[in-house]
């Protein structure tokens, strides 16, 4: 009998560099990967398996589905929102129709051994649209069902792909004998920004933070390109790891939503600045603002509401924004750039 193993798409990203660590600690899970590029050399010596390939390819992911039992995907791969809006029909063929072959791959997975496949989405805050500052301002921490209104082609496709895996859960069986078996258990979250310790994102609109954080860490000179007052919500990548690995683990009867947000700190841009001048005095941070890129974080919410996350399946941060820079971000980024 086959070994069932998790399938990790994108995995060579910032997500995908923790979460492969975390799934095959101490031999946890087995893991094969597929990214377009090839892992680097310390993610590639954990996994069983290495695919080198686009998610559009269906004859690679033919392959994948011959050769292994997958009883789990994360499906990490899309282009982010700021590079999403210069390609926007790539971006679509990537985060949409990629998305479309990756549920199409689970149902024929769990058809083919009979049990449901776990469907893990990362979503986003990119899903919101809130129509302007004054809006947010007054908004809050919004709730999933509100502003469902996105402006940016990568949103409009997060949003499309949260109903997508709930029609491939839901209904995508209906007509059939044994609508439990061998069905796709899409579930999903909406990630606010993420700052990673050991990765410099590329191509989101969130990257104002950790840009200027890992720049000033390396003594080079940074302009942001947002506003100071601009605010919206971030998370500790290790956080985010464990937010998918809890989802991936909960008793599916405990689920009441198919996309619940997270959040975990909130700071302005002039925060994080503030944060990141204390830690390293020689910081050369100045403010230049993309009209674009700062209309796309203008359009996003200030705070989430990640009451349901909690409820449901004990979604608990462990880092707000100190614990995040001084146990977290300060220190492994200081190291890292010491060692070269
Ligand atoms: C982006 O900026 O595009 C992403 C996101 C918030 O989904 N980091």
């Amino acid at each position: 009998m086959r070994k069932p193993v998790a399938l990790i798409t994108g995995a060579g990203g910032e997500i995908g560099h923790g979460l492969i660590a975390k799934l095959t600690e101490s031999g946890r899970r087995a893991v094969v990967t597929l990214d377009l590029n090839a892992l680097a050399p310390a993610q590639a010596r954990l996994v069983q398996r290495e695919f080198t390939g686009s998610i559009l390819d269906t004859a690679l992911l033919e392959r994948i589905l011959a050769e292994f039992e997958v009883d789990t995907v994360f499906h990490l791969a899309a282009l982010l929102s700021t590079r999403s809006e210069f390609t926007p029909t790539t971006a679509h063929q990537v985060n949409v129709e990629g998305t479309l072959h990756l549920l199409e791959f689970s149902q024929r997975e769990a058809e083919s051994h009979g049990r449901p496949v776990t469907f893990i989405y990362p979503s986003s805050i990119a899903a919101y649209g809130l129509p302007d500052l004054e809006t947010k301002a007054r908004a809050g921490r919004v709730r999933e069902d509100a502003f469902a209104t996105p402006t940016t082609m990568y949103g409009c496709n997060k949003l499309y792909c949260e109903q997508l895996g709930r029609y491939y859960a839901r209904f995508y069986k209906q007509l059939s004998a044994e609508p439990q078996a061998g069905r796709v258990d899409f579930r999903c979250v909406r990630f606010p920004g993420l700052i990673s310790a050991m990765t410099v994102p590329s191509g989101g609109t969130s990257d104002y933070a950790p840009e200027m954080i890992h720049a000033a860490a390396k003594g080079e000179p940074y302009a942001c390109f947002v506003r100071p007052d601009t605010r919206i919500p971030f998370m500790a990548m290790p956080d985010g790891v464990d937010a998918l690995l809890a989802l991936a683990a909960a008793p599916r009867e405990r689920l009441t939503q198919t996309a619940y947000n997270l959040g975990a700190f909130s700071p302005s841009a002039a925060e994080i600045h503030a944060r990141v001048q204390a830690a390293f005095p020689a910081a050369d941070i100045t403010w230049k603002t993309d009209v674009k890129r700062q209309g796309i974080v203008d359009s996003w919410p200030a705070d989430v509401d990640d009451s349901a996350a909690r409820r449901d399946w004990g979604f608990a941060p462990a880092y707000d924004f100190t614990r995040a820079f001084d146990e977290y971000l300060i220190p492994t980024i200081r190291a890292r750039y010491a060692r070269g």
